[in-house]
């Protein structure tokens, strides 16, 4: 390729990209930062409505509020309130420490939003019709950042959606790995028994089944594992639900119905193993969903 075709192409680019962020400069002029009060995760900020620093943020139409937590703790800004809910027009998610999310209003009306973590925070946004001047800019502007706005949610729909798969691939991956102990001295048969385990934390022993049909599982339980009330009973809970079953010793015989999952046998005392474990993975991994939305939504969202 000769020299100046380059050259005109460089030139071409450089037009073309100018021309693509000029709208976003109009916007600068409607923006307004909204921060966390610090320590308003303690009750006491709504007595003098300082919960959110403005409480009240007034903007042009097309303008766009960033909200900052700048507080030591996680908060979220979700339109709506605490008594009705939220009203779906906005929502930041869980803003960790520094973490913060932006939202234009393209239409003029009040908003109000609060805190789904610490639901006595609650604010205010006042969004007034654009100047009759800066009308078509602002609309330019509007797009041009709902545009972004909606690229960057989709990015991070995507994000979000991947770590949900990778929580839940990690969280069935716990399941499923049987624990050694447990499966060692507890013996289930008469239903295809996906994992075994044992859970300290509610004293009992979860059998995951794979139901196509009715049936009986029968459990020969272990002293090791778990141990019986005083009156040497166990209760079972099947999917959550308290059900009656036959006991013979250690030997329990639990029916169960097709598209049942899970059987938790709940005695005295559990041992702690796997069952910990998983809950830890399964923590942790909730934990990196957040993390990750939190910061592909810091990174992706321009800031206007
Ligand atoms: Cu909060």
């Amino acid at each position: 390729m000769k020299m100046s075709t380059l050259s005109s192409l460089l030139v071409l680019m450089s037009v073309v990209s100018m021309v693509a962020i000029a709208p976003n400069a109009f916007a600068m002029h409607h923006e307004v930062t909204i921060t966390n009060a610090p320590g308003s995760a303690t009750p006491g900020c709504e007595e003098t409505n300082n919960c959110f620093i403005p409480s009240v943020a007034t903007i042009e139409a097309g303008g766009t509020v960033t909200w900052e937590n700048t507080d030591n703790a996680a908060h979220t800004a979700t339109s709506g309130s605490a008594t009705d809910g939220p009203d779906g027009v906005f929502d930041s998610s869980l803003m960790m420490v520094d973490g913060s999310f932006s939202h234009t209003f393209d239409t003029a009306g009040t908003y109000d939003y609060f805190c789904m973590v610490h639901p006595w925070m609650s604010g205010t946004v006042i969004v007034e019709a654009a100047g009759a001047a800066d009308a078509a800019a602002d609309a330019a502007a509007a797009d041009a950042a709902a545009a972004d706005a909606a690229a960057a949610d989709a990015a991070a729909a995507v994000a979000a959606l991947e770590a949900e798969q990778a929580a839940k691939e990690a969280a069935a991956a716990a399941m499923e790995r049987p624990s050694i102990d447990a499966a060692t001295y507890i013996n289930a048969s008469g239903a295809s028994v996906t994992s075994i385990t044992a859970n300290a934390d509610d004293d009992s022993v979860i059998i995951v089944i794979d139901a196509e049909d009715d049936g009986e599982l029968s459990v020969q339980l272990h002293s090791k594992v778990i141990k019986a009330f005083d009156d040497g009973s166990y209760f079972v809970l099947i999917d959550n639900e308290e059900v009656e079953f036959e006991q013979n010793g250690n030997k329990l015989t639990i029916p169960y119905e097709a598209g049942n999952e899970r059987v938790e046998i709940v005695g005295s005392y559990a041992v702690p193993e796997f069952g910990t474990i998983a809950m830890i993975i399964l923590a942790v991994a909730i934990v990196s969903i957040i993390a990750i939305t939190a910061k592909t939504r810091m990174t992706l969202i321009p800031k206007l």
